[in-house]
């Protein structure tokens, strides 16, 4: 019997020495120590031992039933440190890394300087009660020039030259065709902006690009004024530029408005002194506008006698330019990260 003892205590000891995982300690418990154990069966048999051994044999199997509880334990110890130490391997952070230059490595993207002044223009417009309207890039004729009273082989259209498509589409030269379209879909009295990327053939410089972004706007109600117009451009630039914005109305040639005027604001970049912005002459041509022509409205379904209505075509380029004083529209499309991280 104790030879019987001594084995299982060899065996066991051996087992676990040589277990893998949490799971295989288990198995070898319940192979010695479980109800039907080796070592737990010799226990329950004391009975049949002769009395002058019994006290020693139950003594020897106590003794070896909390040996292999020892090595159990200690074997579970090791594997538990292996395996979260494994973890903490895989799972590595560094918590002597601040969150600063945690994230300023990360370089998170950011809204484009147009793509922000268009959303507050937006908030601004519409919490003076004006609808978000849309229209494509690539418009028909009619949307960009027949119905804003510029007939085909009309001098006007020199102003505003532009990229053709094959079809006889053509990229728009402003964000006006929108205003056409709102018409078909609203009747008056209404208020809308139209936000959107404009096209136009033409060499670059400071102030001027192919590619530019503009909002358009306009009201129809009945007697609009030229009043209506004034007072809502000033407020809508004081808004944008928070703080008085000196301006000046030029009378202004577009066919789709009459009277149409130019709205200037004094170059917020050299303060009226000159500069390559303002072409040395202080102001800066920002927002042409006027009231929409009655053909424009009758080619919209809308009838002049009873409707009338304002309308304007902020360039948002020059706008984020005097905002931030850029000097150069260039900047905008160059894909200069340098330029492009200050906003
Ligand atoms: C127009 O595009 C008219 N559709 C605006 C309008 C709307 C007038 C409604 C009356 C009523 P203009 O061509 O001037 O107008 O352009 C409007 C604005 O777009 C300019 O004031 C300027 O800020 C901007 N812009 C025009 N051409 C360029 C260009 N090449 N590069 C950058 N911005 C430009």
């Amino acid at each position: 019997m104790k030879n019987k003892l001594i084995n299982i205590r060899t065996e066991a000891l051996a087992d676990v020495r040589v277990a893998g995982t949490i799971d295989a300690l288990e198995d070898i418990r319940i192979k010695y120590l479980g109800r039907k154990g080796a070592l737990t069966l010799i226990l329950r048999s004391l009975g049949n031992v002769p009395p002058e051994e019994r006290a020693s044999i139950g003594k020897l199997s106590n003794q070896y039933k909390s040996d292999i509880e020892t090595a159990l334990d200690d074997k579970k110890n090791e594997l538990t440190h292996t395996s979260s130490g494994g973890m903490i391997q895989k799972q590595w952070i560094d918590v002597t890394l601040d969150r600063e230059t945690a994230t300023a490595r990360e370089s998170l993207g950011r809204l484009h300087p147009i793509t922000q002044i268009q959303y507050e223009i937006e908030d601004i417009v519409t919490s003076m009660g004006f609808e978000i309207h849309d229209g494509p890039e690539v418009e028909t004729d009619y949307y960009n020039f027949e119905a804003l009273n510029i007939p085909r082989h009309h001098p006007a259209r020199d102003m505003q030259d532009t990229f053709w498509t094959e079809d006889g589409n053509l990229l728009r030269t402003h964000t006006s065709a929108i205003q056409v379209r709102a018409m078909e879909k609203r009747k008056p009295p209404f208020r809308i902006v139209g936000p959107g990327r404009v096209f136009r053939y033409e060499s670059t410089d400071a102030s001027h690009e192919n590619t530019f972004y503009q909002v358009e706007g306009m009201m129809v109600d009945r007697d609009i004024t030229v009043a209506h117009l004034i007072y809502v451009m000033k407020e809508l630039l004081k808004e944008i530029f928070q703080r008085q914005v000196t301006v000046r109305l030029r009378p202004g040639y577009f066919p789709f408005v009459e009277p149409g005027f130019e709205l200037d604001i004094h170059c917020l970049i050299c303060d009226g002194a000159g500069c390559s912005v303002c072409k040395q002459s202080g102001w800066v041509e920002l927002l042409p506008c006027g009231l929409v022509h009655p053909n424009v409205l009758r080619m919209g379904g809308i009838d002049p006698e009873v409707w009338s209505g304002f309308a304007f075509g902020l360039g948002l380029n020059r706008l984020v330019m005097m905002k931030y004083g850029i000097n150069d529209i260039r900047h905008f499309l160059s894909g200069d990260i340098r330029f492009l991280m200050q906003f």
